[in-house]
């Protein structure tokens, strides 16, 4: 099979090696130096390509995302209409368990406040709650979210969960679909988006579902800067209903330099940088879907389009 791998991040040897040690018949090619002729290539791995660059390819039999959301590929009108999978990486997974573990630890002992406080050179110092005084809520349970959700829940802090339909998690109280949304929300004191980008959750932490927070929460969204309406959560900062945020994913990004996050001292910005698949642990799945896709076997995390997720 021919595979074009086309990526503006990914290192391209990398992903080559790990697979042609598990396929070594595979045909690896990197856009858009080494495609040849269009027409051979059978699959794509691919993240972030430009608009229109998959329809450059008439006889695609699938693309394999290396990102585990896909709003972006969705994004294109022109994207060809073949099976596309979300990357499932246990590195990805475990790189997102320690990006948001580490923001709900640092906002739990207010290492926020101390980095504030020593900017001002001002010695403080109060006593934090009980981790399981603390209520953490995520909002999606899928891949991500389930392994966030049991992690912070290991860790020993009250643990909440939403997603669309209903769910069971070890040590978490869950809530489903729009029903179970304002319960769910009643008592987060940390508030974590690890939803897909769709149509329906499109500007979910609004200033509606903010006000529903206890005062004094904190929201840490490393999904899409989509779910957030920007202006609502700096006028709940600013009010103090929100005590805080750490936000890896912005509307536009790079975060542009005038955009009011950057000077808000309670946000941490990081850059997009929750987590990464990484070749050596995620090959093994790429090249299973391979085989799949040589074999005519139905793949692995294929995307529903209808629901964009
Ligand atoms: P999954 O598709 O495995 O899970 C999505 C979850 O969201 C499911 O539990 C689903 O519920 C729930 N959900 C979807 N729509 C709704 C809705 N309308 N209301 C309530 N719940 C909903 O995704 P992953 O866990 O793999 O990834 C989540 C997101 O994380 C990705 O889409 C991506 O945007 C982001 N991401 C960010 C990274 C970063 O570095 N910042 C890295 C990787 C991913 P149900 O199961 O009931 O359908
Ligand atoms: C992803 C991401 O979806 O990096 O994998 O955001």
């Amino acid at each position: 099979m021919a595979l074009v791998f086309i990526s503006p991040v990914d290192d391209p040897d990398t992903w080559r090696e790990a697979l042609l040690a598990r396929l070594p018949d595979l045909d690896f090619r990197v856009g858009p130096d080494e495609v040849g002729d269009p027409a051979e290539i059978d699959l794509a791995l691919t993240w972030r390509p430009q608009p229109g660059a998959l329809a450059a390819f008439p006889n695609l039999k699938a693309i394999l995302a290396l990102g585990a959301g896909v709003d972006g590929l969705l994004a294109d009108a022109t994207l060809p209409d073949v099976p596309l999978c979300r990357m499932v990486d246990p590195a990805l997974t475990r790189g997102m368990i320690d990006y948001v573990l580490l923001a709900v630890l640092r906002h739990h002992r207010g290492f926020d406040l101390l980095e504030r406080q020593q900017r001002a050179r001002r010695w403080g110092f109060a006593m934090p709650r009980m981790v399981e005084d603390t209520t953490v809520g995520v909002m999606g349970l899928g891949v991500l979210g389930r392994a966030v959700a049991e992690a912070i829940a290991r860790h020993g802090f009250t643990t909440r969960g939403w997603s669309r339909t209903p769910k069971q998690v070890a040590g978490v109280t869950t809530f489903a679909g729009e029903a179970g949304f304002d319960d769910f929300l009643a008592a987060t004191d940390m508030l974590v988006c690890l939803l897909p980008a769709t149509r329906e959750t499109a500007g979910i932490v609004d200033a509606r579902s903010l006000a529903k927070l206890p005062k004094g929460a904190f929201v840490i969204n490393a999904a899409r800067g989509h779910h957030v309406v920007d202006e609502d959560l700096l006028a709940a900062i600013a009010s103090g209903h929100v005590a805080g945020a750490t936000l890896d994913v912005f509307h536009r990004e790079p975060l542009p330099p005038e955009h009011p996050f950057w000077a808000e001292e309670r946000i941490l910005v990081t850059p997009h940088c929750a987590a990464y698949s990484d070749a050596s642990s995620g090959a093994d799945y790429v090249a299973e879907n391979i085989r799949r896709a040589r074999d005519g076997r139905p793949l692995l995390n294929v995307v529903d389009r209808a629901r964009g997720y």
